[in-house]
């Protein structure tokens, strides 16, 4: 077989893996698969640095498949490569990622191969596609770590890392708002280690894409500053591999490569047509298409003789000699650099290193106190400090965030200054929740800002990590009515309850200085789950710890700050964030009443429901069923904690724009409405 026939034989074989396993689940998407196989083949068979033994070796060129719906290419791909798993910690397996039987499985309860490619689910998916643009947007972060990495870890004659990144994309990624977002930081930044392949296949589900989408692509990622390709024949492998050429050898910015397709390329009645997008062709146009193809019509699911041998001639040994070629020089480097060696293993593994919490700050009794989001920066100060490759920014609202490192030498990401660790996302919030997800795939601490209100936009990639179970996490600020003037357009009301419902995220809204300082002590040890924090614009007290309960109990979601003397309280005051200090202000007030009260700090309920039952109900006496709950945000979920009886003093509506002290006399948080609510449940009891 040459080398032509045995491409075209891979070729076919992806096709027809894709074709064969929606046949067989009865769902999923056979005709882009059919349309991308020569470019999967190329990028991964001829370009790819990519050790199918080790999927997840450091310096691993990185492949993206954003248009996550055709994942049967990627199925088909890993499958054909034999990458090997490896499992959550970084542990080779010796078992193939995915299996013959898996593909034979698609769509179907733990196969490895799902209807979409998931990353923390199958070895050697880089990140989970299917929300469109997310890919694209994702891959920027990718690119962005790579700068960063190479920047602070290459030595002259040990380039640790110099991998590019290989997105594909279809017409869903080109017009989702989120692709155009990262699109252009990717060419302000510089990024020329990113690959973005477009699918213009000119069809999406509802039908050609003379329907709503006729801009000029190529001509806005000129705008943006892009190096634009273009390949005219999705069938014309040398023709993309001399474009991923003109990729690898552009300097100073990314690339784009329109490449021109027949989505279903080969099926006689669905070519180029929807039809092709999203169902199984049938039995018998399957059958066409394998004539078209050249391919025994009825064999299903077929791997010719030779076909695993051409991938193992060509990305395997490749990748095998690129991987030990890196292993090799890693030797020497840490001989070298000790130092940095290290740090690129603990890196790899998600730990931290020794003395990460040095410095931590301890913040003294105040009455007047400080803001969450001005002692949030303090600890970011010192946490980028202790940990190497802790960085993150704000979509331009740093100054208000206060997650502005400005210790000296933090410096500032920009394309000429890639070792900065202030990123400047821009007003991008979109891009910016899928870039810090990138970055942290690429194993960086990595985190995003912006007000809390606006985590919105930000909500679709939070979702993602949480999915994929990513240590990310965000400061967001302005975490309730204290934006005041700025009025109901920047006070968030039901984000708080919209975030907790995310299975996985941890949640957290300290309620003074040092229950800030102990949530990122908790978010920062966190392996596998991302975090928000909500943090206050305004100063709120610096509760005293001596008399009241330390803020250490903050790692374990809610804990007793104050309580009824001896215990065994009548009434449960539960509140987060700045309405803490108000609850232990009625809280005094109903013990100079005589009313024992107890007041419970709760920052973070994900975290509380992981503790055990016993400590829940040491907290919340099931027999106390006086409560309850305060928190400026919306009461959704509330029931959860203070039952159907408790009250919860929250937010029925939007907020308004006025002076805080206002707002806070018009929707109720005063001491004296807790107190009211207190006596009210209590008297309920009694009566
Ligand atoms: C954010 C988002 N919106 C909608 C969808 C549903 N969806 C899946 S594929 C698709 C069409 C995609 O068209 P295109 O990217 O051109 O892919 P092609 O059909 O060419 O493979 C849509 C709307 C989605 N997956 N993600
Ligand atoms: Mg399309």
């Amino acid at each position: 077989m040459s080398d032509d026939q045995a491409a075209q034989l891979s070729i076919n074989t992806i096709r027809t893996l894709s074709i064969d396993a929606v046949q067989q689940a009865k769902s999923g998407h056979p005709g882009t698969p059919m349309a991308l196989a020569p470019l999967v083949y190329t990028i991964w068979n001829r370009v790819m640095n990519f050790d199918p033994e080790d999927p997840i070796w450091p310096n691993r060129d990185r492949f993206v498949l954003s248009n996550g719906h055709a994942s049967m290419l990627l199925w088909s791909i890993l499958h054909l490569t034999q990458v090997q798993a490896v499992n959550a910690e970084y542990e080779r397996l010796g078992l193939p990622s995915v299996t013959l039987d898996d593909i034979r499985r698609f769509r179907q309860l733990n196969s490895k191969a799902p209807g979409h490619p998931e990353y923390h689910w199958v070895s050697g998916v880089e990140t989970t596609t299917g929300p469109l643009g997310q890919g694209v947007a994702t891959s920027v972060g990718m690119a962005l770590a790579q700068k960063w990495l190479a920047n602070h870890y290459n030595r002259p004659g040990f380039d640790m890392f110099d991998y590019k990144i290989y997105t594909v994309c279809g017409d869903g990624c080109m017009m989702e708002g989120i692709g155009s977002e990262a699109a252009s930081l990717a060419a302000h930044l510089g990024l020329d280690n990113l690959c973005w392949v477009w699918d213009n296949n000119h069809i999406t589900i509802e039908g050609n894409t003379s329907i709503a989408f006729t801009e000029d692509v190529a001509a806005r990622f000129l705008a943006y500053g892009w190096n634009v390709l273009r390949v005219g024949d999705a069938n014309d492998i040398d023709r993309i591999e001399h474009a991923l050429d003109v990729f690898r050898q552009t300097k100073g910015r990314p690339t784009f490569i329109v490449l021109d397709s027949h989505i279903g390329y080969g099926s006689p009645h669905k070519q180029d047509t929807s039809a092709a997008h999203g169902e199984p062709l049938g039995d018998d146009e399957v059958r066409l298409v394998k004539r078209a193809y050249g391919w025994p019509e009825d064999a299903k699911f077929l791997v010719p003789d030779g076909v695993y041998e051409h991938f193992a001639a060509g990305i395997g040994k490749r990748g095998h000699d690129a991987r030990h070629n890196w292993t090799e020089l890693f030797t020497a480097y840490r001989k070298k650099y000790p130092g940095l060696a290290t740090e690129i293993e603990q890196m790899q593994k998600r730990e931290l290193p020794a003395g990460w919490d040095r410095n931590l700050p301890v913040f003294d009794p105040d009455p007047k106190g400080i803001a969450g989001r001005d002692a949030s920066g303090k600890v970011l100060n010192v946490l980028a400090q202790n940990i190497p490759w802790f960085l993150g920014g704000s979509a331009d609202l740093g100054p208000s965030n206060k997650t502005t490192l400005t210790y000296e030498g933090a410096g500032n990401f920009q394309a000429a200054t890639p070792g900065g660790k202030n990123l400047h996302f821009g007003i991008r919030e979109h891009a910016m929740g899928a870039i810090v997800n990138g970055m942290s795939l690429s194993k960086l601490r990595s985190f995003g800002a912006t007000f809390f209100i606006f985590s919105d936009y930000a909500r679709p990639a939070i979702r993602l990590a949480a999915l994929m179970e990513l240590p990310v996490f965000f400061a967001f600020t302005h975490d309730a009515m204290g934006d005041g003037e700025d009025g109901p357009t920047h006070q968030p009301v039901e984000q708080l309850a919209s975030l907790r419902a995310i299975p996985g995220l941890v949640t957290l809204r300290p309620a003074d200085a040092n229950e800030v300082v102990e949530a990122y002590r908790y978010i920062v040890q966190l392996r596998h789950q991302p975090a928000v924090l909500a943090l206050s614009r305004q100063a709120l007290p610096t509760l005293d710890r001596r008399k009241y309960a330390a803020a250490s109990g903050v790692s374990k979601g809610a804990y007793v700050l104050a309580d009824a003397p001896g215990g065994k309280p009548d009434v449960i005051l539960i509140a987060s964030g700045s309405e803490v200090p108000l609850a232990v202000e009625a809280h005094e007030k109903l013990l100079a009443d005589g009313i024992r009260s107890r007041v419970v700090s709760m920052p973070s309920w994900d975290i509380f429901e992981h503790q055990t039952q016993e400590y829940r109900d040491s907290v919340l006496p099931p027999n106390v069923t006086a409560r309850v709950a305060i928190e400026q945000a919306s009461t959704f979920g509330w029931e959860r904690y203070v039952g159907l009886t408790g009250g919860v003093i929250g937010m029925h509506t939007f907020g308004a724009s006025a002076p805080l002290k206002e707002l806070q006399k018009k929707f109720g948080f005063e001491p004296y409405e807790i107190v009211a609510a207190a006596k009210e449940q209590i008297g309920r009891r009694a009566a």
